[in-house]
């Protein structure tokens, strides 16, 4: 089975700026010769793509629907509202604000709609999974608020909601945030509604790498029991790269003003229209198909690189994405295993594992999923093919040779798979 075959249109481009056009080019080369295993990334519909090369990118929208500072604004109205009713339907919200840049800017504005300066909030430790802006001290979300982090536990390299609940009830924070960027596991949201309700605490998902997941019911969906979710739009949702939040009616009118006029300006209303367009998709039945075999996928590649003497974080998946230790597996660091998968044109991300001892620049392991594979079309007997191209690779490091042969055979193997053409 192979997904759907877009072809792309850069007459104007490759008419007027050929370096541009050239570089477009190869890149569409590499997206389509590699095996692309970033679990954040996916490769949108042809209808996406031309939503967000649309003229709505010409106008100033500054404002909500109906209440604009700007004039002429009657169509953009129009993309915005199906945007926001679409999003509100598809996630079960109460309230979608569909303006935020992207995820970081989400989690900003939803940080300042429900906290003051220097109040305290609770979220996962970036070196076992959460994200730059749920805390970390290089980032505004742990240098303007008081951030605590917590971690997973040792033995499970699984979430400890008991020493969560431990650390809300010692801490008091304002919020509680859940929702990760490397965790190959599954959530229980419910679990963290009732700390959160136990300690009084707003309860906040951002949920971006299995928005996804969560609209077709394949993870548990946070949405209709918390009171904010943040996401963006452009990884398991497969849609435009931004971002969106999604709250309860009494958050409303705070998270409006903390996007708008609070931290930003016009509105994307060219990407708001790639938005409507993906929510749309992930209404349809063959959405709620794709987002279960991106979950069957992980699991197929996890069992392959497991049978190839692979260690993994918490020993497997339950979601799109996995983490290899490397180091254990064979001995190599996470840098080095990205550069050699990268010669041979297979695509991932160092990152650290949970109780890394190494530094997030050079970790001890690789994070790997399945969203764009399996939007190309490919099931379980493709991720045996693909975790056998990765083993062949990370156990050839230092073999130039070989890795460019992996390449050639990665190549025709993906040939097999077109999406853009
Ligand atoms: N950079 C994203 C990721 O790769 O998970 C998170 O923002």
């Amino acid at each position: 089975m192979t997904g759907p075959k877009y072809q792309m249109h850069l007459d104007a481009i490759k008419q007027y700026d050929p370096d541009l056009f050239n570089a477009i080019e190869h890149e569409k080369k590499r997206q389509m010769d590699g095996i692309e295993l970033i679990p954040s990334e996916n490769l949108v519909s042809q209808a996406v793509l031309e939503a967000m090369g649309s003229i709505l990118n010409n106008k100033y929208s500054e404002g909500y629907p109906g209440k604009r500072y700007y004039g002429g604004n009657e169509f953009t109205d129009v993309v915005e509202n199906l945007a926001i009713d679409r999003a509100k339907k598809l996630f079960g919200a109460q309230h979608a604000n569909v303006q935020p840049l992207s995820g970081s800017p989400a989690n900003m504005a939803a940080y300042y709609a429900t906290m003051e300066h220097g109040d305290t909030f609770l979220g996962m430790k970036l070196t076992e999974g959460g994200h730059l802006s749920h805390g970390h001290p290089v980032n505004f979300s742990g240098k303007w608020f008081h951030n605590v982090q917590y971690g997973l536990d040792r033995e499970t390299e699984m979430l400890d909601y008991d020493a969560i609940r431990k650390l809300a009830i010692q801490e008091k924070p304002k919020l509680i945030l859940s929702g990760y960027t490397a965790y190959p596991r599954s959530i229980d949201f419910k679990e963290f509604r009732k700390i959160c309700d136990e300690v009084g605490a707003v309860c906040m998902a951002d949920i971006a790498h299995i928005a996804g997941l969560c609209v077709t019911g394949v993870h548990e969906n946070p949405v209709p029991f918390f009171d904010i979710v943040t996401t963006t739009t452009h990884k398991t949702l497969r849609g435009p790269r931004s971002g969106m939040i999604l709250c309860k009616e009494e958050w409303k009118e705070k998270i409006d003003k903390a996007v708008f006029p609070g931290l930003q300006g016009g509105p994307h209303e060219h990407i708001i229209a790639g938005k409507a367009v993906c929510f749309k998709e992930a209404m349809e039945p063959a959405f709620a198909e794709y987002a279960k075999q991106i979950v069957k996928n992980a699991k197929a590649l996890a069992d392959e690189l497991l049978a190839g003497g692979c260690t993994l974080a918490s020993g497997g998946t339950d979601n799109h994405l996995l983490l290899v230790n490397t180091i254990k597996s064979k001995n190599l660091a996470g840098k080095q295993a990205e550069t050699t998968l990268d010669k041979a044109g297979i695509y991932c991300n160092k990152n650290t594992i949970p109780f890394d001892e190494r530094k997030p620049w050079d970790p001890s392991g690789i994070r790997i999923g399945t969203p764009v594979l399996t939007t190309r079309g490919m099931q379980e007997s493709e991720m045996k093919e693909v975790g056998r191209f990765i083993l062949e690779a990370l156990d050839k490091p230092n073999d130039d040779a070989a890795l460019s042969r992996i390449r050639s055979d990665v190549k025709e193997f993906c040939a097999g798979y077109p999406f853009y053409v």
